[in-house]
């Protein structure tokens, strides 16, 4: 098995996974400034030309990040589970996972490819221009109504730290970056972030 890698939050968020998994893979590093992964040999294995891909000893590739952590949760049980293992943790996973990735991750790398990453995105997908600042907003939002919900809790399934605190961190900590910093309003996801922050598999 080996992991397509390159720069960018999408495949930090499967190396933190796999480092708080225990899991070491060979790294195959692919240059997306260069647009490497969306030209062949790459397409082939990944028909979205987006970073990572996983490819399994068979041959079979996987890819989106959720569908990489969950195959390598399923087959390396020796650890804890980032997922769960009762139907309940895992409905419970994927329900904040999925909230997530919809209401927070994709307004926010959108918000990122229709501005700063302009010139780097506008020759790769359809990019509108005019709907940075709203989605933006959208992340801003969302970010602040998960903050309510963080309250008392450890981690974003209270006490299991899960896909979803990875999910959650590899994306902000890229928010940083990207002139989108967390609000301090944001207090519970503040101190969540300096607890996440905190455990060796956020240097992934
Ligand atoms: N939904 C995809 C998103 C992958 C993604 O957007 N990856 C970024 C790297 S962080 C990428 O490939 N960007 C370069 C490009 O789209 O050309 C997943 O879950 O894997």
């Amino acid at each position: 098995m080996k992991l397509y890698n390159s720069i960018g939050p999408n495949p930090k968020m499967v190396r933190m996974f796999m480092k708080e998994k225990g899991i070491e893979l060979p790294l195959v590093q692919v240059d997306l400034m260069g647009g490497e992964n969306r030209k062949q040999p790459y397409l082939e294995k990944n028909p979205a030309g987006q970073m990572p891909a996983l490819e399994l000893d068979d041959g079979t590739f996987i890819t989106e990040i959720t569908a990489i952590c969950e195959y390598l949760d399923d087959t390396h049980k020796d650890g804890p589970s980032l997922i769960g293992i009762t139907a309940k943790e895992r409905a419970e996973t994927h329900m904040w996972t999925r909230r997530i990735d919809l209401n927070i991750v994709e307004p926010l790398t959108n918000g990122f490819r229709f501005a700063e990453g302009l010139k780097l995105f506008q020759n790769r997908i359809r990019c509108i221009p005019e709907a940075a600042e709203g989605l933006k907003t959208t992340a801003r939002e969302k970010l602040a109504w998960l903050d309510g919900l963080m309250a008392g809790k450890q981690f974003v399934c209270g006490d299991r730290f899960t896909m979803a605190d990875v999910l959650l961190y590899a994306f902000l900590e890229f928010a940083q970056t990207v002139r989108q910093p967390l609000d301090p309003a944001c207090k519970n996801i503040a101190a969540w972030y300096e607890r996440v922050k905190a455990r060796p598999s956020a240097s992934a």
